[in-house]
């Protein structure tokens, strides 16, 4: 919080304009590193929440108490970060509430406390959804950015990576790299028959991200996968290998 919790006055307050927020583990108030409690930065910053540890009260040794890195955020007004919390009025919430780390894809715009803004989903989405979920399933679990069988791969991933969202086969959807003779390799699911577009990017730092060129590699096969629903495609890289990379694979309309 951007105050300390036990000022009962600032709390009511608190309390009162935000009256969906929880009841108690309050925390404050917050160290930017340059400042402490106040407003955060719409344009950018860094908040680390700490665990304390046990007290540590060796002889002759002032007493003290260890503090653990729980979580770090550094956000950014740019990069992928969600436009409509920068000065828009929404709030920065966590798509999962077991991801980690500034990685901006895991961060959506919503009201606080509330529920994330919608996460526009993919061509063919909303059909599938009502084809795949039960009766009575509910409507909040259907969302593209829920993840009701808690593998990880939220439902709009297992969407178009073309595995289950009632049942926890992340595997599936997790790309595998090989190496044939000094070529890098990826294989990767994709929906079948669909107008999805699967592209590659590259990074070195995990942070900035450049798309792959189609004419880098050559797609060696198209095998299909999971009782036709996938097709499994290995893709070869036509430049020897090379130093460290990090790749991953967007899908977009
Ligand atoms: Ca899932
Ligand atoms: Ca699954």
């Amino acid at each position: 919080m951007g105050f300390d919790p036990n000022d009962e006055v600032a709390l009511a307050a608190f309390r009162q304009a935000y009256a969906s927020s929880p009841t108690s583990g309050f925390v404050g108030p917050w160290n930017t590193g340059t400042t402490i409690g106040g407003k955060l930065d719409d344009g950018g910053g860094r908040v680390r929440l700490l665990r304390p540890g046990v007290m540590v009260e060796d002889e002759g040794a002032e007493p003290f108490r260890p503090y653990y890195i729980e979580d770090a955020i550094e956000w950014n007004d740019d990069d992928g970060w969600p436009a409509a919390a920068d000065g828009g009025g929404m709030a920065l919430l966590r798509v999962q509430p077991h991801d980690r780390g500034n990685l901006a894809l895991s961060w959506a715009a919503g009201t606080a406390f509330g529920e994330v803004d919608p996460i526009p989903s993919l061509p063919g989405y909303d059909v599938w959804a009502s084809e795949i979920f039960p009766p009575g399933f509910p409507d909040a679990d259907k969302l593209a950015h829920a993840d009701p069988d808690g593998d990880r791969v939220t439902n709009g991933a297992e969407y178009a990576f073309a595995s289950n969202p009632l049942e926890g086969d992340a595997g599936a959807s997790v790309p595998a790299v090989s190496v044939f003779e000094d070529r890098f390799q990826i294989e990767f699911r994709m929906r079948a028959s669909s107008p999805l577009r699967y592209t590659i990017s590259r990074s070195t730092n995990l942070l900035d991200w450049s798309p792959i060129d189609e004419s880098k590699f050559d797609i060696v096969s198209d095998t299909p996968a999971g009782e036709g629903i996938a097709v499994r495609r290995t893709v070869r890289f036509n430049a020897p290998l090379s130093s460290a990379l990090f790749y991953r694979i967007a899908v977009t309309p």
